[in-house]
């Protein structure tokens, strides 16, 4: 093991209140497994932590929806969450939890050092109160207008449409999560981190950084050019870690002061298990530790302004040498919908699929520069035509034919032809050309890399055509074949961070008896498959995904859209009408002929309708919801008899049936098959 290169990595902790989604993996954990698992190939000293963010706000409020304990609520979703990153082979060497005694323990001390060494600031400030749930404000129990960018529905700490960092008293039209009221404003007392205090040393620490990726520069600049300003570190809650001092109660330390410390519990911890309680500072202290830490651009603020600041103020610790994070994963073209149930859980596609089709198609697709999208039919093209139609071809059609010509033995390399040399001259470079694209975490652009060789590698064997030369000329098929089996090898090892299973597997095929992992990454180029070797029982490793499958997949999606989309507030339910009443009402089918915006209207549009052989004019308030062009010939439902009125100077001659909803939930009333226009509806 060569002493020199020593590596702690991160991925950030999934807060235990849900299940993880293939947005989450592509985000971070599978870029960071990818990362780790080519390290220990390159026998460099590495620890994978990660664990459960199992305070805060967010917990709180799943607990209070699930109506039950925060405590139970972690305790299920850890569980949970722990089960399917192994089954989707993200290899931490701990996950671990913050809710753990080590790690209460660790936060508090760590809060304790940077208040006595009076970096911490007592204030007594104004926050948002609600006077009916009896409760302090903060980050996510709080919703209201965005002061930055004036969108609706921003949280106490965050705005998620433009990233802004806020105080809930910023908040325009606050409102309590839990009841819907206005809070009032009620003075209390907190501990605050001086941000700005770090700003110069932060801004000197992020320019010095030239590999960062520019999307967390850029964002760290951002804010620099906001001034950092003091943030509050503690919270009037219950559920969370308390402030270990004496006039503190009812306070905890705010959750992302101490999930990041996280990190270092969950490394603490993991040299407790294996008996040597003080290998942490080995890595967190050691300035020769390379500290990674991957994330989503969502957490860029605290792992790189934040978190840094922290161990700054408390001294002696790494700050992170590189930050790489991920941009978003999208569902089917649609953006992540948080009223929708917009995703794809990992605990079900992991049973379902292999991992290994799932890893690819992932680490093709990954977000490392700007949103990507993860697409049924995509997944299926990948996992047919590219790993199983190219790579498992290229494996399988190398081992048959030296389990039916050669008697499964690895026949010897003769003499080169100059297509051999060229071939062999690929195969030497590639693990070069891997390796740096992962160093460099581009782990798109290494698969890639990859793959192309795969294709060169078939299109070798083609050109060599074995079939023909194992009569003609022996010894020209035979150097073939060990060519290819070399290659075979070459790719097992090379894939082996992207696609862990299948590279195992191959590795025993060829007749291995040691481990894969076991390989030196330094030493591959040497690493000839020895002519004694014998292949076992050959098995394709990868197989195709049928149509119905995916099929099944997206109208399950469709299904759950539609399930999920849940309305804000149940509108009551009118008076009792009589039948006559009712019947008074004209609904018809009517036949949209034209559709168009009203100048100087943001709400309304004009439509055209036909009903049988009469037409009628209707001035309808839809146009932020649907674009009126695509309405043209579409079916609806009117009230025909509504008495006309006048809108915008124009006549509106009834009232096209729609959801009372916005976007998710706004719908046209419509039918499930074509009538003729003008029929009534009973
Ligand atoms: N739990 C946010 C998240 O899951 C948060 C990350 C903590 S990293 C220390 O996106
Ligand atoms: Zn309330």
């Amino acid at each position: 093991m060569s002493e020199s290169k020593k590596h702690i990595v991160t991925a950030a902790l999934p807060y235990a209140n849900g299940r993880l989604h293939l947005g989450h993996i592509a985000g971070a954990y599978l870029p960071s497994d990818i990362y780790v698992r080519y390290k220990r190939l390159k026998k460099e000293n590495i620890i994978f932590v990660c664990g459960s963010d199992e305070h805060g706000v967010a917990i709180t409020i799943s607990a209070i929806k699930e109506k039950t304990t925060p405590k139970a609520i972690v305790d299920k979703y850890h569980e949970k969450n722990k089960i399917a990153f192994q089954k989707m082979g993200i290899s931490f060497d701990i996950y671990s939890r913050t809710s753990n005694q080590i790690h209460h323990k660790t936060s508090q001390e760590f809060f304790l050092e940077l208040n006595k060494k009076g970096i911490l600031v007592e204030k007594t400030e104004s926050q948002l109160y609600c006077e009916n749930d009896k409760m302090f404000l903060s980050d996510r129990f709080v919703e209201g207008t965005c002061p930055k960018c004036k969108s609706e529905g921003a949280r106490g700490d965050q705005c998620e449409n433009c990233g802004s960092w806020l105080n809930p008293t910023e908040l325009i039209s606050p409102k309590c999560k839990l009841c819907s009221n206005k809070p009032i404003i009620k003075s209390t007392k907190h501990f605050y981190f001086p941000l700005g205090r770090f700003q110069n040393e932060l801004e000197k620490y992020v320019s010095s950084k030239k590999n960062w990726k520019p999307n967390v520069k850029n964002y760290c600049n951002g804010w620099f050019k906001e001034k950092l300003g003091d943030r509050a570190v503690t919270r009037d809650l219950e559920w969370g870690i308390k402030v270990p001092l004496n006039n503190a109660d009812g306070k905890v330390l705010y959750v992302w002061f101490e999930a990041v410390l996280g990190y270092i519990s969950a490394t603490k911890e993991f040299g407790e298990k294996i008996g040597d309680p003080n290998l942490w500072k080995n890595y967190w202290q050691d300035p020769s530790t390379t500290y990674t830490a991957f994330i989503g651009k969502d957490n860029i603020v605290f792992h790189a302004i934040v978190f840094p600041a922290m161990l700054m103020a408390h001294g002696n610790y790494l700050l992170p040498q590189n930050i790489p994070a991920n941009e978003f994963l999208n569902l089917e073209g649609g953006k992540f919908s948080k009223s929708r149930n917009n995703a794809i859980y990992l605990e079900d596609v992991v049973e379902k699929y292999s991992v290994d089709a799932l890893r690819y198609t992932l680490a093709s697709i990954l977000p490392e520069t700007k949103d990507s999208d993860f697409y049924w039919k995509d997944f299926q093209a990948r996992t047919n035509n590219e790993l199983a139609d190219i790579y498992g071809n290229f494996i399988n059609r190398t081992t048959t034919f030296i389990q039916k010509n050669f008697n499964s033995k690895i026949p010897a390399v003769g003499a080169l032809s100059s297509e051999d040399k060229n071939f062999l001259k690929e195969l030497n470079d590639l693990p070069q050309k891997v390796g740096d694209l992962f160093e460099k975490f581009k782990f798109r652009d290494a698969n890639n890399q990859i793959m192309d060789f795969v294709r060169i590698a078939n299109k070798y064997f083609n050109d060599s055509m074995p079939w023909k030369t194992l009569n003609s000329h022996p010894e020209k098929c035979k150097t073939t074949l060990n060519n290819c089996i070399n290659a075979v090898q070459m790719l097992a090892v090379v894939f082996f961070p992207i696609l862990p299973d299948s590279s195992k597997k191959i590795w025993k095929m060829i007749g291995n008896n040691s481990d894969i992992e076991n390989i030196n990454w330094n030493e591959i180029n040497n690493l000839k498959v020895d002519i004694n070797q014998t292949l076992v029982e050959i098995q394709i490793p990868f197989s195709k995904i049928e149509d119905n499958v995916i099929q099944e997949e997206l109208n399950k999606l469709e299904n759950q859209n539609n399930v999920d989309i849940q309305i804000k507030e149940m509108v009551p339910i009118k008076p009792i009408i009589s039948f006559e009443d009712f019947q008074k009402v004209d609904l018809r089918v009517a036949t949209i002929l034209s559709c168009e915006n009203i100048p100087k209207s943001k709400k309304l549009v004009k439509l055209e309708v036909e009903l049988g052989n009469l037409k009628k004019q209707i001035i309808a308030g839809i146009a932020q919801e649907v674009e009126p062009s695509s309405l043209v010939g579409k079916q609806v439902v009117i009230v025909a008899n509504l008495q006309v009125a006048t809108l915008m100077g124009l006549e509106s001659q009834g009232m096209v049936l729609t959801t009372a909803g916005t976007n998710d939930t706004f719908a046209l009333v419509s039918l499930n098959k074509n009538v003729p226009s003008g029929i009534n509806i009973k």
